[in-house]
């Protein structure tokens, strides 16, 4: 078996094939939008969630919400219900007697978690308010669901929550948050655009929504986090006060982030080839496996030594494994490429006598001599740092690439469709821009920048250059 649909050409097809060939997940559930972590999958999501939490816990409690939602909490906030109405999946009965009221299970916890700061949080004393959690939430999602991209059930949901005093320190919250983000990615080498959501496209409820777009190999972009400014509209909703120092009594402001399933699906996406994944270093599995060599004679020295260095290894902190299975190499390198495993070690008996292994790179897979005698673990640490960096490039350079300027605006399609987010010029009118999004039936991701000259689809003057993509 090999991993079928070419990363570029069929995208899709490549996507569904890896998760499935390199057991990440199985998407066989009997459940449509939902699926099960399999061992692979699991361990990678769990390095990529400690990752995340490392950065969290440095300025963020971790808490525990309740899975159920109350219908009268989660129907307080108006605009925010009528935003999530068509996806909430209810719990009705509890056995065979119907409950009083409904229960929401979460599509998100902002009406789980509101209700318990009006009564947490009293005095200016108690703010700020800066906590996370890491739940499953569910959302009947209607579009075309996807394994890790969209499903019904979210397992890998990171929310923050966070409440200040002013407005000033909200939005300074905001841009902690996005510069959060942009460090877990940094560290998963997942380029990234964030852009200023246009007002039709924020979260239900906020003020203004910070998005993260990374770009697919077929050219679409995926939303792999967001980061709202709620204002004070949550507060007064679900009457949350303080007293301030002055002695009045005020709402405080609120801010929310998250990231979901779809962090580990960009990382797949994005560094993986036709042979299979392609991990960062950092979150990968295992990091280094060690394939002895095996001839009748020398076998067992050649056994030895892999052994030894394996011991090395892992007191040098790598997550190591030997591939002794009695299968010829060529078996084993197919599963070493097929896994992702960021470097290779191959050791044989004519290898023993020279003093030397051979080190090769997934990522490149270029090779490299390696006495036997240096500084095995420092040598590995510098070749796993180069692959984080390659990889990083690599991605980067991609997106790079892909983001092009449109000057006319019968360009947008074609140039968009054949792969690339566009740059275009725009008014700032609400009309005009869902306009430009029906006409091309493609979406504006939000503001890059400021612009001169003229609006790409109603000539007046522009005032922002915008991106514009198909998306997932
Ligand atoms: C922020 C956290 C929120 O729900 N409330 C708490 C805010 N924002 S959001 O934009 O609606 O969702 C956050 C991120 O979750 C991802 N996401 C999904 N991933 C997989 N499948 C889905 N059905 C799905 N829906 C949302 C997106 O990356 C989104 O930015
Ligand atoms: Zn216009």
């Amino acid at each position: 078996m090999t991993i079928t649909g070419d990363v570029m050409e069929d995208f899709s097809q490549w996507f569904h094939s890896i998760l499935e060939e390199a057991k990440i997940i199985d998407s066989r559930y009997p459940i449509k939008g939902m699926s099960v972590w399999l061992p692979k999958g699991f361990k990678i999501r769990k390095y990529v969630l400690r990752e995340l939490e490392r950065l969290m816990d440095k300025d963020h409690d971790e808490v525990l919400f309740p899975l159920l939602i109350p219908e009268t909490e989660l129907a307080k906030e108006g605009i925010h219900v009528k935003g999530f109405e068509e996806e909430v999946y209810w719990v009705t009965h509890g056995g065979m007697k119907e409950l009083n009221e409904k229960l929401a299970i979460r599509p998100t916890s902002e009406t789980a978690i509101y209700p318990m700061f009006s009564l947490w949080i009293r005095s200016h004393i108690d703010l700020p308010i800066k906590v996370y959690q890491t739940v499953n939430t569910m959302r009947y999602e209607t579009k075309h669901t996807r394994p890790l991209i969209r499903v019904r059930e979210i397992t890998t949901f990171t929310e923050s929550h966070t409440v200040h005093e002013t407005y000033e320190q909200a939005s300074q919250q905001v841009q902690d948050g996005i510069a959060i983000y942009k460090r877990l990615f940094d560290i998963l080498a997942i380029p990234y655009l964030v852009h200023d959501r246009p007002s039709w496209d924020k979260f239900p409820g906020a003020e203004y929504t910070f998005a993260f777009d990374t770009l697919m190999r077929d050219g679409k972009t995926l939303q792999v986090g967001t980061v709202h400014n709620l204002g004070d509209t949550f507060a007064k909703t679900f009457d949350i006060k303080y007293e301030a120092a002055d002695g009045d009594h005020r709402h405080p402001y609120q801010t929310c982030y998250g990231l979901s399933d779809r962090v580990i699906a960009s990382l797949i996406a994005i560094h993986g080839d036709e042979k299979g994944l392609v991990l960062p270093p950092l979150v990968a599995p295992t990091q280094v496996t060690i394939i002895p060599i095996i001839f009748k004679d020398g076998a067992e020295d050649v056994l030895y030594k892999a052994n030894e260095i394996k011991d090395i290894l892992k007191d040098g902190g790598f997550r190591v494994s030997i591939d002794n299975r009695d299968l010829r190499a060529g078996k084993k390198y197919y599963d070493w490429e097929l896994n992702g495993i960021p470097i290779r070690i191959d050791i044989g008996p004519r290898d023993l006598k020279n003093n030397k292994m051979i080190i090769t790179r997934r990522d490149t897979f270029t090779k490299e001599e390696c006495s036997l005698s240096e500084d095995i673990v420092s040598n590995l640490n510098s070749c796993l740092s180069k692959i984080n960096t390659n990889l990083k490039e690599k991605a980067w350079n991609f997106m790079r690439e892909h983001v092009v300027e449109i000057d006319s605006s019968d360009k947008i399609e074609e140039i968009v469709l054949n792969g690339n987010v566009g740059l275009i010029k725009w008014c700032g009118g609400y009309d005009c821009g869902k306009e430009i999004e029906d006409k091309t039936n493609l979406d504006i991701l939000g503001v890059q920048g400021e612009a001169k000259g003229e609006c790409i689809n109603c000539n007046k003057n522009a005032k922002h250059t915008i991106s514009i993509a198909k998306t997932y």
